[in-house]
């Protein structure tokens, strides 16, 4: 067979079901056999979208998501979603077409030609392999999917040389690589559980990585009375409706001095980075207790007293089984609990001025509900703490990297990946244009898809932190097209709302309509 029907059905065997592309004269060995497989092809309108939506699509699915361009400027165009998807944990694969093996010389010339493009992705994520022949495609995509999968979750890409995509060899289909978790030694478990069984003032602390640990990280809350603070991306890994959840406003000071007077901490799948913390690193007086697949990552931002090399899962079963059953420390809970009223006071305060719009989303949500932001001030100073969210990986957002764009095509990805979940896109109107173009991807799937532009006339933040530093804005005052208007002309619905009280309505009509809705929300008083 050919290079390129190599890649898709070796993509196939290793559970592939769905590929956001947009194809071009170089990858036209891979398109002709991906129309004859049983992958579903998902069409963006920007290299980014394709590569947004596949790490939407693998936050929810929780399997890899596969973005397929062609080579030079389209790789390049999706280097800001792997960018993301490294600096958030996303298990992305980027498949390109690259300068042929038979090369006739350097810079002469050819469509598409970049000066290094492989050195250049490479840069970006976590190994970028360009292949030489068609018999190495199999074991390449197996690779791949170690290296996204087996470890910490990463992006990787594949290079095949347009001459390999046609060339024909035989071909072995490879089976995935089966994959078994690390556990930490034993006697670091041992450890770990005699600091927790001593432990009067516990806390637990979630992010990204703990997304398929979530029964534990509940039960560890209970059997501990430990009240939990999650990341952005571990938002709603303990549902936030739970008496022992403190949300997901680790930047709030009364979380800070939570951490300060805990005397076991225990960290689980978190880099505890500044984009999540905000005001500088936590002062951690008692001891922590760090769990972590990656064993370069367990050392980085605070040192831990016992650090658990695992997966979160198995460490916390272990740990579970080493606490045994026993009974909740009353005393802890009821310490959490007032610790938990003490942070939302925070967390509301921080939210006021979206406080109706926020309650109106929430009242029409349902529990599973999956909400894909952008870095607006409505998600960060407003959703992140203040809406409450139930599932594990239900708040997609561009954490680490906070790169503009990334809501709507993240939701795209989100919305194929689980189409009987209510998918939800929440956007600033500065945001929103960097992609707006995948309105007409959402649009042609027919996807009933919310995508909510919070419209405060341009980069609010921006506008806001030029005013601080004390000089006069530039670059920031954006008159905002009717985006209404836009959404209707790219295929969805577009609706205009001024005032919060319209906005319940209309985003349950939109979660059940046959395509895709703009509500163009018109902020009142923006704080920023
Ligand atoms: C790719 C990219 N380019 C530029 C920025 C810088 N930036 C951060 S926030 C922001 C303003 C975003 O405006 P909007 O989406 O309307 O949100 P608002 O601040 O108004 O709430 C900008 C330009 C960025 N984060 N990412
Ligand atoms: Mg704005």
């Amino acid at each position: 067979m050919t290079g390129g029907e190599a890649l898709v059905r070796n993509l196939a065997a290793h559970g592939t079901d769905v590929v956001f592309g947009i194809p071009g004269n170089h990858n036209l060995g891979i398109y002709e056999h991906l129309a004859a497989s049983s992958i579903r092809h998902v069409l963006a309108r920007h290299e980014q979208g394709c590569g947004y939506s596949a790490d939407g699509y693998a936050r929810v699915s929780g399997r890899p998501g596969v973005a397929l361009v062609t080579a030079g400027p389209a790789v390049l165009n999706a280097l800001a979603a792997l960018g993301q998807a490294y600096s958030d944990s996303v298990p992305v694969l980027l498949l390109s077409p690259g300068m042929p093996l038979r090369h006739p010389a350097r810079g002469n010339g050819h469509l598409h030609e970049t000066k290094n493009q492989q050195a250049a992705v490479d840069a970006v994520v976590k190994v970028s392999h360009r292949v030489t022949s068609v018999s190495e495609i199999g074991d390449a995509v197996s690779q791949a999917f170690v290296d996204m999968t087996a470890g910490r979750p990463r992006p990787v890409h594949i290079e095949v040389p347009i001459d390999v995509l046609d060339e024909f060899a035989d071909v072995e289909i490879r089976r995935p690589v089966p994959l078994t978790k690390a556990s930490a030694p034993p006697e670091e478990l041992t450890r770990a559980a005699a600091l927790l069984a001593e432990s009067a003032r516990p806390g637990i602390v979630v992010g990204g990585g703990a997304r398929f640990a979530a029964p534990q990280i509940r039960r560890l809350a209970e059997r501990l009375g430990a009240a939990v603070v999650t990341s952005t991306n571990g938002k709603g890994t303990l549902p936030e409706d739970h008496s022992l959840s403190l949300g997901a406003g680790a930047h709030l000071p009364a979380v800070a001095e939570w951490v300060r007077t805990r005397d076991v901490l225990v960290a689980v799948g978190t880099d505890l980075g500044s984009s999540d913390l905000w005001n500088g690193p936590w002062q951690l007086d008692g001891s922590l207790v760090r769990i972590d697949i990656d064993p370069r990552q367990i050392l980085i931002n605070a040192r831990p007293n016992v650090a658990l090399v695992s997966d979160a899962a198995h460490a916390l079963d272990s740990l579970l089984g080493l606490l045994g059953e026993g009974s909740t420390i009353a005393g802890s809970a009821r310490e959490a609990t007032g610790w938990a009223s003490r942070v939302h006071g925070e967390a509301a305060e921080e939210g006021a001025l979206w406080h109706r719009e926020i309650q109106m989303i929430s009242e029409v949500l349902d529990r599973d509900a999956i909400v894909a932001g952008d870095s607006a001030a409505f998600c960060y100073y407003g959703l992140r703490a203040n809406l409450p969210l139930y599932e594990p990986a239900s708040f997609l957002y561009p954490t680490g990297y906070g790169t503009l764009g990334y809501g709507l095509p993240a939701a795209v990805g989100a919305k194929v990946a689980a189409p009987d979940r209510q998918v939800v896109a929440l956007l600033g109107d500065g945001g929103v244009m960097f992609t707006i173009a995948e309105l007409a991807s959402a649009a042609a799937e027919r996807l009933a898809l919310p995508v909510i532009v919070v419209d405060n006339g341009g980069y609010g933040q921006i506008r806001h932190n030029m005013h601080r530093r004390g000089y006069s804005p530039l670059g920031v005052d954006i008159p905002s097209p009717d985006f209404a208007a836009l959404g209707r002309a790219l295929g969805c619905h577009g609706i205009t709302i001024d005032g919060a009280e319209h906005l319940g309505e209309e985003l349950a009509k939109a979660l059940v309509a046959d395509r895709p809705t703009v509500l163009h929300y018109l902020e009142g008083d923006s704080p920023v």
